[in-house]
Parts: structure tokens; C-alpha cells; sequence
């Protein structure tokens, strides 16, 4: 394990080569088209502006992932394959794609640099699993064991969609049963948010979708694995969620609440809902220090709900940062002006360094120190 004091950024996509071919082949989004003067443009939202965003190097090479992370002081980068992954694929497809892509995420790690001085890399990777309608459970088995076997990868990334019933669907027991026992990090991320109805009609660009939408859906997945008693079932399951686990933090109370006074849930679960939520690990992506200092102090506290009713909110917001990581969403949130170093990343460097009652250790934990310790890095 690597003792020294590192930056790691837990939060950071690529669309590999071969997935970028893939997006440049189809017709319907997600797609990559071509734009004017030899750019390429890329549409993986719905409404996404006339013609898409900007889409380059920075997404795929691997030397523009390692000059971003030399410009912004990033060490060690768990890499992940962004929105919408394999999502849209029949399911031989997606098992193919899986396939070739895990084992080219080990190569794009393997054959990186490494740390001056230590054996530590400064890429690592979360695998892909081909979650899509009717793929078999042996299917999804077969990759969770190839990324256990891959020494570069320390878990996997997926959406909220399942085998389309969603994460809370039962035929997943077996591969969290598999995660568990592999000791892989399932990193949840969104990409569909909520029903379009709900932002209006006014033009708003990719705000609501991206404030609200991606954040509500975590949230809403999250709540789902909860009541279905999954971490009950598999107790040393290792979620970390995207965005600071969206609303989760802020509505976990009422939450708990709403369990105890429902007659069909409050019998199914172990424990109280805040202990599951205590158990959770966050990305610290919410480029507040009042945001991230609450979701600490929620943590903190959550914890101690497997056993005690905490009669009072415990100040200690030490022992939440320890479940919370730094990330930079790389390569989306690119700085609308040049500048040297961006905005989205600087802000949330700014916002670890101003959480109020986090001790240098607590920050450097965030910063580096807690990842390097929950991927064994
Ligand atoms: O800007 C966006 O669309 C996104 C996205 O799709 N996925 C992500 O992780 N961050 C921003």
C-alpha cells in the first residue's frame, strides 16, 4: 500500500478507443457525428443542444487523462467508462463489449506510468458489467470474476437501470454475492435522471438534467437497494455513489421515518434505514464545503444507528469524511473559458479544504488517503 500523501481522483471517465469507434458507428444516440473542421461532436442525453457538445483526445488518449491530472496536482486516477456504458447494446453485444473493454481498461492502467518511487500506478480502473435486459446471470458472473482477476481494476461502475427492473430487482442477488465476496467497489452513477415533464418547457440547457436529474435518480436507485434489504443480505457490499449520493444525505431522516410508519417495509429491514446510509461511500463532488460537511456529519451519525438511537445529532463529522473521496468528473465540466486549471476541480480542492470541523487528517483522508485505503491502492 502506498504510504505517501496523494491526490486520487475516484471520479474520472474515458471512453476507451473501442468505445468511441462503437459511439462514431451508430445512428441513433448515444452517438459521436462528425462536425465541422474535423471535429466530432457527441450526443448521449436526451435534448442534448442542436449538434451535440465538443468531443476529443481528452476522452480517450490516455496522455491528455495524465496532463490533466499533472495540471490539476492528481496523482492516482480510478478510471471509469462514462454514461450510458453498455446500456443500449442487445445483450451478446454488450457481453463482447464488456469483455474487450475490461481488458482493455487493464491495459490502458497496466502499461501507464507508475508513481516516482513506488510500485503504486497512477491509473486503475472500475470495470464494466453488461447490464442489459435478458443477458444471463452466468454472463454478468463471468465479468465480475475477469475484472477480480484483473490486478488494475478495483471494481466496477453501473447504472441504476439493472436488467431493466432496476438495482433492486432480485435476479441481481447472485452477482452481489459475487461483488461481495470479490471485495470489488460497485461505483453507482447515473445517466437518466428524472422524467424530462418534470424540468418544463423553458430552455435551460443541461442544468436540470445535470443539478437535480443525475443527483434525484442516484438518490432513487439508492433508496431501492436499501428497501429491498439488500445490504442486509450482503452486509460488506462497497457502494460508493456518484455526486455525494444525490438527495440521500439530506433526506435519510425522513426516509427512516416514512419506514417506521409503513406496515409493508418497517418489518423487512434489519436495521434502521440511516445505518445503510452510514455505510455508503461518497464522492466528495459537491463543490460546497457547508455540502460536504453535512454529508460528513449525516454519515457520522448515520453509522451509529445499527445499534443506538442517537438522541441527538453527534458533531462529528470526522468519522463521515472517512467515507468520502475526492473526484473531478473529468472530462465533463470543461472551464467555459481557457484557463490553466478548471473550475469543477478546483472547486471541490477549495471546498475539502474548508469543511468546517474536518481535521487536516480528515481532509487529507478525502483527498487521498481514504481511497488509497478502500482500493488498497
Ligand atoms: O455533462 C454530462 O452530460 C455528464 C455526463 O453525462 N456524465 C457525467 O458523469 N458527468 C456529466
Amino acid at each position: 500500500m502506498c504510504a505517501a500523501r496523494l491526490l486520487v481522483d475516484v471520479h474520472t471517465h474515458v471512453y476507451l478507443p473501442r468505445y468511441a469507434t462503437m459511439l462514431r458507428s451508430r445512428a441513433a444516440v448515444p452517438r459521436i457525428i462528425p462536425w465541422t473542421g474535423g471535429e466530432e461532436r457527441l450526443l448521449i442525453l436526451d435534448h442534448e443542444p442542436s449538434g451535440g457538445r465538443p468531443v476529443g483526445s481528452q476522452y480517450w488518449d490516455r496522455e491528455e487523462k495524465l496532463k490533466f491530472m499533472d495540471r490539476h496536482g492528481i496523482d492516482v486516477s480510478v478510471v471509469s467508462t462514462a454514461n450510458p456504458w453498455l446500456d443500449f447494446l442487445s445483450p451478446t453485444q454488450a457481453q463482447e463489449m464488456a469483455t474487450e473493454l475490461n481488458a482493455d481498461l487493464e491495459e490502458y492502467c497496466s502499461t501507464g506510468p507508475a508513481i516516482p518511487d513506488s510500485t503504486t500506478k497512477r491509473l486503475y480502473g472500475f470495470g464494466l458489467l453488461p447490464l442489459v435486459p435478458t443477458v444471463s446471470v452466468d454472463a454478468l458472473l463471468e465479468n465480475v470474476k475477469q475484472i477480480a482477476a484483473a490486478p488494475h481494476l478495483k471494481g466496477l461502475i453501473m447504472g441504476t437501470r439493472g436488467l431493466g427492473k432496476g438495482l433492486d430487482d432480485e435476479a441481481l442477488d447472485p452477482v452481489w454475492a459475487a461483488i461481495e465476496a470479490a471485495g470489488l467497489v460497485i461505483f453507482l452513477h447515473p445517466h437518466y435522471g428524472v422524467e424530462n415533464s418534470a424540468f418544463g418547457e423553458k430552455e435551460n440547457g443541461h442544468v436540470l438534467p445535470l443539478a437535480l436529474g443525475f443527483p434525484f435518480e442516484t438518490t432513487i436507485a439508492t433508496t431501492r437497494l436499501i428497501l429491498s434489504g439488500v445490504f442486509d443480505r450482503f452486509p460488506d457490499l462497497r457502494l460508493l455513489l456518484a455526486h455525494s449520493g444525490g438527495a440521500l444525505p439530506a433526506l435519510s431522516s425522513r426516509l427512516a421515518s416514512c419506514i417506521d410508519h409503513d406496515p409493508l417495509v418497517a418489518a423487512r429491514l434489519k436495521h434502521d434505514a440511516r445505518y445503510y446510509v452510514g455505510k455508503l461511500y461518497l464522492d466528495a463532488v459537491s463543490y460546497g464545503p457547508e455540502e460536504m460537511g453535512f454529508t460528513s456529519e449525516v454519515l457520522s451519525r448515520a453509522a451509529r444507528y445499527k445499534d443506538i438511537t442517537p438522541s441527538k445529532m453527534i458533531a462529528n463529522r470526522s468519522e463521515g469524511s472517512k467515507r468520502m473521496l475526492f473526484g473531478t468528473d473529468h472530462p465533463f465540466f470543461p472551464p467555459l473559458n481557457s484557463v490553466e486549471k478548471w473550475k469543477s476541480v478546483v472547486e471541490n480542492l477549495e471546498a475539502i479544504e474548508d469543511v468546517q470541523g474536518w481535521s487536516d487528517a480528515d481532509k487529507e483522508g478525502v483527498r487521498g488517503a481514504n481511497a488509497v485505503s478502500l482500493f488498497s491502492l
